[in-house]
């Protein structure tokens, strides 16, 4: 497998389903490496640590991590299974970005932003970065998110290890629309 394939099998495996290589994933998110790489070279996806390690360490959004210590690989952010990666509140800087497509501009205004499959709303401090996610999903646009006023009325904030912010939900009073 290429690096990319790698990565998005890993990201596949790490925070939607698991059960595919029947690995055992614990409350955190974590699995053990030696059953990943096992349980892989099984599926027919034989990969060494080597490479899985060059995944986590060159990979653009830094999405997985390895505990030296305890021999264990998780997703940073994205999953869909409920893991509790433990992330400690943070304030946020006072304006964050959401890119999404055009398509959902409707069901935005009327619901807000919902976390939908995955655990929670992914933002970004940067809004370049907001329109490429935003493009993953048709042509982009970017939703400007109050964050001072969502604080002021008693939302959390999160940061994931890979520096994207997370929260539960982001009511359409917050947003503005471009
Ligand atoms: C939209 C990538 C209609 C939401 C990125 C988004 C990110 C609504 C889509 C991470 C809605 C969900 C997450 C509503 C939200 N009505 N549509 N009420 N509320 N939506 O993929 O934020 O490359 O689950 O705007 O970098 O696009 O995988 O979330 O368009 O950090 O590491 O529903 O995934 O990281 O899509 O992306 P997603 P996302 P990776």
């Amino acid at each position: 497998m290429n690096k990319k394939k790698l990565s998005k099998f890993l990201s596949f495996v790490l925070r939607h389903k698991p059960e595919t290589l029947d690995l055992k994933i614990d409350k955190k998110g974590w699995v053990d490496l030696d059953e990943l790489l096992e349980k892989m070279a099984a599926a027919g996806k034989a990969a060494s640590r080597e490479e899985i390690e060059m995944v986590v360490n060159t990979n653009d959004k830094q999405r997985f991590m390895i505990d030296a210590k305890t021999n264990k690989i998780r997703a940073n952010q994205g999953h869909s299974i409920k893991v509790k990666l433990e992330l400690q509140e943070r304030i946020p800087p006072a304006v964050l970005y959401h890119g999404t497509a055009f398509k959902h501009l409707r069901g935005i205004k009327e619901k807000g932003l919902q976390k939908m499959k995955r655990q929670y709303v992914h933002l970004s401090r940067d809004f370049h970065i907001a329109k490429s996610v935003g493009s993953r999903h048709g042509v982009a646009t970017v939703l400007k998110i109050d964050c001072l006023k969502m604080i002021e009325s008693g939302s959390k904030f999160y940061l994931s290890a890979n520096n994207v912010w997370l929260t539960n939900d982001v009511p359409a009073r917050f947003i503005t629309f471009e």
